[in-house]
């Protein structure tokens, strides 16, 4: 079905992957004629904007930066002589994107936050240059993740109303390749992993588009082939192997080939971690061993380039959560850019890959009524069809792309919906099913509960494998002077989830303060930084009481950009470090924390 949607682009003997990343043309088409006026065989005006990055923040105008509906992007490429398929891959199209290449049409998508990919092997000009344009858009509804509205304010001027708490970024926000592939080619594959004693059993699966003979090889670090195995599906047997383990992986590289007698037809190698992932009563076991999660809830997100993806940003984040002896985050609140899998793998965290499922409540102020515990009808309208289409096949293709990263150790299928009616639990029941269906390692299955999840009102708690719960007590919830009735509150959710007999663990996916660099304050007042570490001491305090407690991940590692509102201050400021990724107090309490924890 999904042709290299799990195989990142590389370039070997068989293989040629070109980077088209660099300025672009780029316009706006507010009044939505470009089709009409064929613009996708050339823009009549256009700037020259760059690849990967979200527009808004480069321009200086409200105009552009608020802008809501559709864009074109256009460039020149040129395609070498070569005799097999050719393809495209879009690291993203945010939220969804037509692409034409010489003026034909090759392929449409929906959802922002995953690749498209294109075969273009009968439309592109071999030795030639040709003309590659994206119609994209970036309007937001309840149809498609994540959800949202367009607003159309009295001049006539359409913004995006979001449902959700961070900037509505846009554009062409990842890497596009140009892939050149044999004909019979590598299409995916997938593996699965049995420990036996010193020993570790690979199960794989490789799907390829031909009839010739696959091989498949592992070879350790220092390049000894430590198993083989022919076929299509088959298991290699890695003795003493050594094992991927948090903070401390080990990768092997897997090397697949499609042979003709000796010759070869196709290959591609990728690195694999062997670890297994389990569930058993309170604890989430990595290797039969047990791991309690240290670290936070993030965004792709930073100045200028807004959720465009940066290496270096991605290096700095990765340090800055080593140095906080941190071991987990939760790709909030969409699948990210592939980079941060394939780095999470080589460094040993672990990673919740969440789908952009978020928004499915009907209010703007979301993380306001979420976190109070209001209740906002969702799942009962006409559009739900349509959106559970949508939600399906992003988890499908977010399982598909993910599913051989070791650091992916659970997935996400939603953050905060509506889950009292029985309305939303048959919506769920379906997305769950779907995912378990899907995934060839039987990861736990998750999704993050706001307060209105209640232990008594929640329909949807008995779907996952393990509980993330959204809380925010001595922030949205008597916070400031209140904070020891907050404190209580707390104590008594976790027993009321104890009365239960919910038997899984429960990760704190969310729990912190908006708090402002600059502001400090003896003794405390909200939104110092005093008051952001008292609030993680005495939420610590709580968690350290219920040993089904087994995960914290606070929200957020960095402040990030919001849409703007009374309660936001140029964004949300809940971030541990600042947006230019400099420690706040905060910093220094939870790395001490985790350093023994
Ligand atoms: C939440 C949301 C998150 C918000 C956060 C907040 O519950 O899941 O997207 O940013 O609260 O800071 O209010």
């Amino acid at each position: 079905m999904y042709d290299q949607l799990s195989l990142y682009p590389i370039t070997n003997s068989k293989r040629l992957s070109l980077s088209l990343d660099g300025m672009w043309n780029f316009c706006f088409d507010p009044a939505s004629i470009g089709e009409k006026e064929n613009w996708m065989s050339g823009l009549h005006s256009s700037i020259s904007l760059p690849v990967p990055s979200s527009f808004q923040d480069l321009f200086t105008d409200q105009y552009s930066k608020n802008y809501c509906g559709d864009f074109w992007y256009e460039r020149d490429f040129f395609v070498p002589e070569h005799d097999g398929n050719i393809q495209l891959r879009f690291g993203s199209i945010t939220h969804r994107g037509v692409v034409y290449v010489n003026g034909v049409k090759v392929t449409e998508h929906e959802g922002g936050f995953l690749p498209v990919l294109c075969d273009i092997t009968s439309c592109v000009r071999k030795g030639e240059v040709n003309h590659l344009s994206v119609k994209a858009n970036n309007e937001l509804n309840e149809r498609s993740l994540p959800c949202g509205a367009v607003k159309t304010l009295k001049n006539g001027t359409r913004i995006a109303a979001p449902y959700f708490d961070f900037f509505n970024y846009a554009g062409l926000n990842r890497s596009v390749y140009l892939v050149l592939l044999p004909e019979e080619r590598i299409q995916d594959y997938s593996v699965n992993y049995t420990l036996n004693d010193q020993d570790a059993l690979v199960d794989y699966e490789v799907r390829t588009n031909g009839e010739h003979e696959v091989k498949v090889s592992l070879f350790d670090k220092e390049g000894n082939c430590v198993a083989q195995s022919n076929g299509k599906k088959g298991q290699l047997k890695v003795e003493k192997a050594h094992l991927w383990k948090v903070r401390n992986a080990y990768l092997y590289t897997l090397k697949i080939a499609i042979e003709d007698g000796g010759k070869l037809i196709d290959a591609y190698e990728d690195k694999i971690g062997i670890r297994t992932v389990k569930v058993e009563g309170k604890r989430i076991l990595i290797n039969g061993e047990e791991v309690y999660l240290k670290g936070f809830g993030k965004h792709e997100d930073f100045d200028i380039i807004g959720r465009g993806f940066n290496l270096p940003l991605l290096k700095r984040d990765y340090e800055c959560m080593k140095w906080m002896n941190a071991n987990c985050f939760r790709t909030s609140h969409y699948p990210y850019a592939e980079e941060w899998y394939r780095f999470a793998d080589e460094e040993g965290f672990l990673i919740i890959d969440e789908v952009a499922a978020v928004g499915m409540m009907r209010s703007t102020h979301n993380f306001v009524d979420a976190g109070m515990g209001k209740y906002t009808s969702f799942f009962e309208t006409p559009t739900v069809p349509e959106l559970l289409k949508n939600h399906l096949s992003q988890v499908e293709e977010m399982i598909t792309r993910d599913k051989n990263h070791p650091s992916v150790f659970a997935f996400s299928l939603f953050n905060e919906p509506e889950t009292t009616s029985s309305f939303a639990h048959d919506y769920f029941a379906k997305v769950f099913e779907k995912a378990r269906e899907i995934d060839p390692q039987h990861r736990p299955m998750t999704g993050a509960f706001e307060k209105n999840s209640a232990p008594e009102k929640c329909q949807c708690y008995m779907l996952v494998d393990f509980m993330c719960l959204n809380r925010y007590y001595g922030w949205y919830i008597s916070g400031g002077p209140d904070i020891s009735d907050a404190v209580e509150k707390f104590h008594d959710e976790m027993k009321r989830w104890e009365a239960k007999g919910f038997n899984g663990p429960i990760v704190f996916t969310e729990f912190g303060t908006d708090t402002l660099a600059t502001e400090h304050k003896l003794p405390s007042v909200m939104w110092s930084q005093e008051y952001q570490c008292e609030y993680l001491e005495e939420n610590f305090k709580v968690f350290d009481t219920y040993d089904f407690i087994q995960g914290e991940l606070v929200w957020n590692f960095a402040d990030f950009q919001t849409t703007e509102g009374i309660f936001r201050v140029n964004g949300n400021k809940k971030g541990v470090f600042t947006r230019e990724r400099q420690p706040k107090d905060s910093a220094f309490v939870l790395k001490r924390r985790w350093e023994n924890k």
